[in-house]
């Protein structure tokens, strides 16, 4: 670093974002839209899934209208205007464009709400990040076996392609899963509507996500050249410690377990499986009898396929847990965030890291500086997109101080990271822009830096002390700005 930056650096307290760096929002669609049946829309897996076991969420609600943003995504864009960011992630829904699944069938009310959506956001100088799929699988396809079907491989490029001829013109920036880990591990254990298999079923649909995503990439080649976009994968990656002296190897084996086996065989100089985890599941299932190891190899051909299948890196990240060997006879696996049962590893939060009461936040924000590091470790300067951070109430206000402290704390992390270590961290993303449904937890996790009012027909929107926070840290690009005082309340 020069004189004068150091000098400049100083002058501003030392917690300015670099040049060009990018900060936005981000949504689902499943968790915002709402107009489940509207048009020609199909159900997706979670419609059904939530209509059939209100048991199973803690408010018995649905996502049948969310935040209505299906109707009110001019208020939306209004928000992301007000907040001054610079683009806005969003999925969209595969149901709701494509109502057979396939793409024999194209939905013209589906085309035409993210038409209008996507041209509202370039129109405000909000660039659109478009994820291609989070998590609202068309029924039919579901029940075709969803992620454990190789012929996934197949719809989900179909899929993809369609997007990119529909919305590639003005969409430069895609995510084709999030987060393979909830898609896959935490789902095959039972989580929401996932098929319960954490034998078999589980590193299947780990594998077909990976091919899918290196098909979509393929397809994109078609429309590189004249889109000139670019696309990546949306992982989730927390961090793991040890919990004590001694359990430095299993947190290792951990960390390329839960965060290699969706990255190393992308973002690897050699691509495959992390070795250590292949090595680990193809004895396991020799010792228990299998003819061919639960974590399939990849063919010579397939390793290629999926190398290099980026054009930056994105992850998720909301928080950290420690790791040690389960002991003999100690039961491992009960809670579907907690625990890796394939390497009989516990996992959990560190006490004295603050949680949020959601069950599995917790809120350690040097984690973030160190997950960046071991990535910048294991694959090399790529530039880093960081597409979802945030943390949860469940109790409404605008007085929502401990998400502020989160983010102020987890960006301070970021900077030392891009600062001092040296990742290219080009854009930050807040999960998220409101209240949403927040899957299997219903409406009573909040994520919003908006409040929305559920029991209001209008859905009505309000910043949260949070809002005013991000909204100050964009227009600066800076983290030298006041806690803001907000004085509305609910
Ligand atoms: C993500 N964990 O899920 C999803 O991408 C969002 O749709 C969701 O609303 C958001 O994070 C908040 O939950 C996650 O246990 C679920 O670390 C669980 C974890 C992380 C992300």
């Amino acid at each position: 670093m020069c004189l004068y930056s150091l000098l400049a650096g100083a002058a501003a307290g030392h917690h300015r974002f670099p040049d060009g760096f990018k900060f936005g929002v981000a949504t689902a669609a499943y968790q915002i839209e709402g107009s489940w049946n509207v048009s020609d829309k199909s159900p997706s897996m979670w419609d059904d899934w939530t209509q059939q076991n209100p048991h199973l969420i803690p408010d018995g609600s649905t996502a049948e209208v969310a935040c209505d943003s299906y109707n009110r995504w001019e208020e939306d864009i209004r928000m992301l205007k007000d907040l001054g960011v610079d683009y806005y992630r969003f999925s969209i829904s595969w149901p709701r464009l494509l109502p057979t699944g396939l793409p024999n069938q194209i939905s013209q009310d589906g085309v035409r709400y993210y038409n209008t959506l996507i041209n509202a956001l370039l129109q405000n100088g909000i660039q659109p990040y478009v994820t291609i799929y989070h998590w609202d699988m068309p029924r039919r396809i579901y029940n075709m076996g969803g992620w454990q079907n190789p012929l996934m491989i197949t719809w989900f490029g179909d899929l993809a392609r369609v997007m990119f001829s529909l919305f590639g013109d003005r969409v430069k920036t895609w995510l084709t899963i999030n987060e393979p880990l909830l898609v896959c591990d935490v789902s095959s254990q039972g989580w929401g509507p996932g098929k319960k298999d954490t034998e078999i079923g589980l590193h299947l649909c780990t594998r077909h996500v990976l091919l899918a995503h290196a098909r979509a990439y393929e397809i994109y080649g078609e429309f590189r050249e004249q889109q000139k976009g670019r696309l990546s994968i949306a992982n989730q990656f927390m961090w793991y410690e040890p919990e004590g002296p001694g359990d430095e190897e299993i947190t290792e084996l951990v960390l390329q377990y839960m965060n290699g086996r969706h990255a190393h065989p992308i973002f690897s100089k050699e691509g495959g499986w992390p070795p250590a985890v292949e090595r680990h599941v193809a004895k396991s299932s020799r010792d228990a009898g299998y003819g061919l190891s639960r974590l399939p190899p990849f063919s010579e051909e397939e390793i290629e396929y999926i190398r290099g299948s980026f054009d930056f890196l994105a992850f998720n990240h909301y928080t950290s847990q420690t790791v040690r060997a389960a002991r003999p006879g100690e039961p491992v696996g009960g809670d579907a965030f907690f625990d890796v049962p394939e390497l009989r590893a516990r996992t959990q939060g560190r006490p004295g890291w603050p949680a949020a009461e959601n069950g599995w936040l917790y809120v350690y924000p040097e984690g973030l500086r160190k997950i960046l590091g071991w990535l910048k470790q294991n694959y090399g300067d790529i530039d880093i997109i960081i597409t979802e951070n945030g943390y949860s109430t469940s109790v409404r206000s605008l007085q929502d101080d401990d998400r502020l402290h989160y983010y102020r704390e987890y960006l301070k992390q970021l900077l030392l990271a891009i600062e001092e270590d040296g990742v290219n961290v080009v854009a930050y993303t807040a999960w998220s822009l409101m209240d949403n449904f927040e899957w299997t937890d219903g409406y009573t996790s909040k994520f919003g830096i908006y409040d929305v009012d559920f029991s209001d027909p209008e859905r009505r929107r309000r910043p949260k002390k949070s809002a005013l926070f991000y909204r100050e840290v964009i227009r600066t690009r800076s983290l030298d700005v006041p806690d803001p005082h907000i004085k509305d309340e609910l």
